[in-house]
């Protein structure tokens, strides 16, 4: 754990102080190239919490993050643990061997400066960044179901002795202040007046004032949100969404873990499929004279359904192969007549990810319409109206989710249901789900 003294040691970086931390680094000289004076350093950061520069030199590059004594978004107003770079270190380190290239290499961590230098990923774009421009990435789907599966399995207690879960588990719990965020912004705020909040008005002021006052719609979410907090099934990301996955059309990498804990598998797989729908209900306000973006919505429910079937295969047959840990040992399921019974307790493990998928998918929409820190997906959308409109038939999607969980068995059910499920009472419009 970082110490006092490390944190005395602390300063932001400038391009300045940027340089002399990596002129000491020979490894990362060496990729650079050249001398620093030689070196281009440019910050690049558009994220809620960090700063994020971008370093070139003649042979190569390199990008170093560092944590903020504050939250980016809002300002020296709401203070934030710089420990975040810590236990984002802590994640690469832990899943890094079990996730191969899917994640940035790592180069170097600076402990009193909670700064990390790693990997450029060039030609890499943010994913959100390329679905609100329409662009199709063929693997992502496939990439990020096997990521979660594999990060997931390896530190859960299916794949490994308990004692080494409870130290990190300790350890992760240290991650306090991050989880704080989590805690209110996507199980709290929506639902209660907060002068977080924001959302696009006058037209969605009646949707707000509707969800807030829905007893069945908060006892929901306020189970996702105990679910959060009690299920520590594995390591989780703690913050999946698009905008934590850069792309190419043929790789796909997951970055900034820094909300990491032990916590339940559903939620990260709820933050990718829910920042799917997000951007498929988002897509009307993007489309041109020239694209509709009709076609383009179809391949964002197929990436959808890759990524959950790529996950539920994956994650059984890791489970097949190394069932190592003591939740259900293999020791106890040695005779043939276990098979059967075992392949059905299996199966409805996945089972109860795919129900906490969609639940904590949903909250996660509505927290990004109705709470504090919005996605660029709507943002982007000019026209207020047109925004408002995209925006309530997510919100419509989410709801439905998280009161009529029922009618959702699989990610097919889900795929059909989207396409109708377009406006919500509340916003102006007909029932969800008619
Ligand atoms: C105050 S931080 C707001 C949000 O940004 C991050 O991406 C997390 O999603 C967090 O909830
Ligand atoms: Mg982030």
């Amino acid at each position: 754990m970082p110490t006092d003294g490390a944190c005395a040691r602390y300063r932001m970086l400038d391009p300045q102080g940027l340089l002399a931390l990596i002129a000491d680094l020979q490894d990362v000289r060496a990729l650079l190239g050249g001398a620093p004076p030689s070196w281009q350093v440019r910050e690049v950061g558009d994220g809620n919490l960090n700063l994020v520069f971008i370093v070139e030199g003649p042979d190569g590059s390199v990008c170093v993050k560092q944590a903020l004594p504050y939250v980016r978004a809002a300002g020296s107003s709401w203070p934030m643990s710089l420990q975040r770079a810590f236990f984002e270190t802590s994640y690469y380190r832990t899943v890094g061997p079990h996730v191969g290239a899917l994640i940035p290499r790592i180069h170097h961590y600076d402990a009193g400066l909670y700064c990390t230098v790693m990997e450029r990923l060039s030609p890499h774009i943010i994913l959100r960044h390329g679905l609100i421009a329409g662009r199709r990435y063929p693997n992502v789907g496939r990439d990020i179901g096997e990521y979660v599966a594999r990060a997931c399995f390896f530190t859960s207690d299916l794949a490994r002795p308990f004692e080494r879960k409870m130290d990190e588990l300790a350890l992760f719990a240290g991650n306090k202040d991050l989880i704080r965020i989590t805690v209110d912004l996507i199980f709290a705020d929506p639902y209660r007046v907060s002068q977080r909040n924001r959302h696009t008005s006058p037209q969605l002021d009646q949707t707000a004032e509707r969800f807030r006052g829905d007893g069945a719609l908060k006892v929901a979410v306020a189970r996702f949100g105990q679910k959060f907090l009690n299920d520590a099934q594995a390591l989780i990301h703690g913050d999946l969404h698009s905008g934590s996955v850069m792309v190419t059309e043929a790789d796909s990498r997951v970055i900034d873990p820094e909300f990491a804990f032990y916590g339940p598998i559903g939620f990260d797989l709820g933050a990718f499929l829910g920042n799917l729908l997000l951007s498929w209900y988002a897509q009307p306000g993007h489309a041109t004279v020239n694209d509709d973006r009709s076609a383009y919505r179809d391949w964002i429910l197929e990436q959808a359904r890759i990524f959950w079937q790529t996950f539920r295969q994956r994650f059984l047959a890791l489970w097949a192969e190394n069932a190592r840990g003591d939740a259900f040992p293999a020791t106890m399921f040695g005779t043939p007549g276990d098979a059967a019974a075992l392949d059905a307790a299996r199966s409805a493990f996945l089972d109860s990810l795919f129900a906490d998928m969609l639940g904590f998918g949903a909250c996660k929409m509505i927290r990004r319409i109705l709470g504090f820190a919005h996605v660029a997906d709507f943002e982007s959308i000019q026209d207020a109206a047109r925004r408002a409109g995209c925006e309530a038939g997510a919100l419509a999607m989410a709801h439905t989710l998280l009161t009529q969980p029922a009618r959702f068995h699989s990610i097919d059910d889900v795929i059909s249901a989207v396409p109708r499920v377009l406006r919500h009472a509340g916003a102006g419009g007909s029932p969800p789900g008619t």
